[in-house]
């Protein structure tokens, strides 16, 4: 397939310490595909669904402690512990090599060693990079297969260069108590055992194209953002890119592919989707910073996505689609999952495949008692997204305007504003945090920080990546693209959203979008730039716009506790945490005191 050497070096070390009864490389060709996928069926590891219904999909179902991804787990090995940072667990690369080694030596034994060549990023795209990963799993190689670009072309634009990312995957006996999912970003090199999870065990997603790749992007002097990036289309049919980051359960694949309100949507307005979760950004020839989106799928979390919270999601995944520990409806060989519809399939298996009673189902207790796991999973094709832009495929990237932070904050942050500059968007990101909901366990309404949504994925110290963030900026210049942050879920005394969200949201992306162009105004405050409550368009909307005024406000009192927290936050990172950051603190408290 190859006569690299360094890959072939690695492959035969790999086999020696494996021991494979076979190998297989991954060709890219439907045909092999197929067969994979008859041989799943064979042995039980996947199941083949309605072909009317549901044309190409199968379920698959995962251990009952295989789950999630496992945080505890996750390692960023670095020579130096210092480098790994405050917010990743460390080990010491020689030590965690052997223990790794003496994990997965002979575990190939009886099994098929599958070699996947992938390319994160459009095939020979200049933004794009190469990985191999070595599995034991079929359900892995089929899932590789659309979150990413598989096959021997992916060799072809290699060649003989050593720039690719060594992935091994062995399932060995899913044990929980010997599962690790390790980075060595010096020698780029991942190895995951003891899972058969997606986010544990699909290389090329968290653990390359934002562990892996934010170390590369620091080095090399650009970026891996776990960000969607939209196309919002214009009445003239002028598109222009925004990149979100969010932290979990705020609703990026949903902001990623929404569906403007009917009013706006008449008028022309349209969002094209490039990614749901994955920006890669480098400086253009122009100077600007374009984006592409590493994947070729959507790794989406299924319970919640119905035709109104995210109708784009859904029709994706109509065909060629694998669901992970979802529902299976008996009657008629279909998946279901909480929040799909109202109508929960009375003869069916849950998540775990044992017989279901849809009647037994408890809020507070969803795990034990739902037809699909709180996070199964849809592995859909991006192609399947009806909404998918024209420039998904293209290597260049698409020119980015500008950046959103979110979270879930009840009462704190106003439903959008816009940072005064790049250092002060910086700052944002930075501190940007999320309240906990009752979808996770532990306390509702806990805080969590977690700069850019990037706590769990960042390969490096948290304070070097914003000093990377600070240099970008300056590398940018004036085409730096202008950065906002946005909250959703700002709630009244009761509890109730004042927002409605979803679609909706469009409203908020027009101002953002016009406020790049300048041709919206806005209000100074103690944080940033505000809308005018006029300037956000509430037509159709049972909205007044007193209520509007509300979630704009900033508190003072709110915000000079939210300061002191991101004081703390701050201590973290030690000397490591840029003065210009620091400098960002003083003058929010500085300008709150004058309020
Ligand atoms: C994901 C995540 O699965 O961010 O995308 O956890
Ligand atoms: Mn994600």
């Amino acid at each position: 397939m190859t006569e690299n050497k360094t890959v072939i070096k690695w492959l035969d070390e790999m086999k020696a310490l494996l021991n494979p009864d076979k190998v297989m490389w991954i060709d890219g060709s439907e045909s092999q595909l197929d067969e994979l996928r008859k041989e799943a069926v064979a042995t039980g590891e996947m199941l083949k669904l309605n072909e009317e219904k549901l044309p190409g999909c199968y379920l698959h179902r995962t251990k009952p402690n295989d789950v999630a991804r496992v945080e505890d787990r996750t390692f960023i090995c670095t020579s130096d512990k210092d480098n790994a940072g405050p917010t990743n667990n460390w080990c010491d690369p020689k030590e965690m090599y052997e223990k790794l080694y003496n994990i997965a030596r002979g575990s190939y034994k009886g099994r098929t060693m599958y070699i996947i060549p992938y390319s994160m990023g459009p095939v020979g795209s200049p933004l794009a990079k190469i990985g191999i990963e070595i599995t034991d799993s079929i359900y892995v190689v089929l899932n590789m297969s659309i979150m990413t670009r598989v096959g021997n072309e992916v060799l072809k634009v290699l060649g003989d260069s050593n720039d690719w990312v060594r992935g091994l995957h062995a399932k060995c006996d899913v044990d929980p108590e010997n599962r690790y999912i390790c980075h060595f970003p010096e020698d780029n090199t991942i190895i995951s055992v003891n899972s058969a999870y997606g986010g544990n065990v699909l290389l090329g997603k968290k653990c390359f194209a934002l562990r892996i790749a934010s170390y590369q992007g620091w080095k090399e002097g650009w970026m891996a953002e776990h960000m969607l990036i939209l196309g919002l289309q214009n009445p003239k049919g002028e598109i222009k890119y925004v990149a979100a980051a969010f932290p979990s359960a705020c609703g990026k694949t949903n902001l990623a592919m929404l569906i403007p309100p009917e009013y706006l949507h008449k008028k022309g307005y349209k969002v094209w989707t490039v990614g749901d979760d994955i920006a890669w950004m480098k400086i253009g020839p122009d100077g600007r910073l374009y984006a592409i989106n590493p994947e070729n799928g959507f790794f989406g979390v299924a319970p919640g996505t119905n035709a109104h919270s995210n109708f784009n999601a859904l029709e994706s995944t109509k065909k060629n689609t694998i669901f992970t520990n979802v529902c299976l409806n008996l009657d008629d060989n279909t998946v279901w999952w909480e929040g799909l519809d109202n109508n929960p399939p009375k003869n069916a298996l849950n998540w775990k495949g044992e017989p279901w009673d849809y009647t037994k189902y408890d809020k507070a207790n969803k795990v034990a008692t739902s037809g699909a796991h709180p996070n199964s999973r849809f592995t859909a094709p991006a192609k399947n997204c009806p909404c998918i832009s024209d420039e998904f495929d293209k290597g260049q990237g698409v020119p980015i305007s500008a950046i959103i932070f979110g979270g879930r904050r009840a009462k704190c942050t106003p439903l959008v504003y816009q940072s005064k500059d790049w250092v002060n968007g910086v700052f944002v990101g930075s501190a940007m945090a999320s309240e906990t909901t009752a979808a996770a366990a532990g306390a509702v309404g806990v805080v969590r920080r977690d700069p850019m949504a990037m706590l769990p994925f960042c390969g490096y110290h948290m304070g070097d990546y914003f000093a990377h963030w600070l240099e970008m900026g300056e590398k940018l210049g004036d085409k730096a693209p202008k950065i906002f942050n946005v909250n959703w879920f700002r709630t009244d005394d009761d509890g109730n959203f004042l927002w409605p969200g979803y679609g909706d949201n469009a409203r908020v992306l027009n101002w953002i979008v016009d406020r790049c162009e300048g041709k919206a105004d806005a209000v100074e405050t103690a944080i940033g730039y505000v809308p005018k409550p006029e300037d956000i368009d509430l037509t159709d909307l049972d909205m007044d716009i007193d209520t509007l005024k509300s979630i704009l406000e900033v508190d003072k009192d709110v915000w000079t506790k939210e300061a002191a927290e991101i004081e703390e936050h701050y201590k973290k990172f030690g000397d490591r945490l840029p003065k210009e950051l620091k400098e960002q603190l003083e003058n929010l408290k500085s300008n709150l005191n004058k309020m």
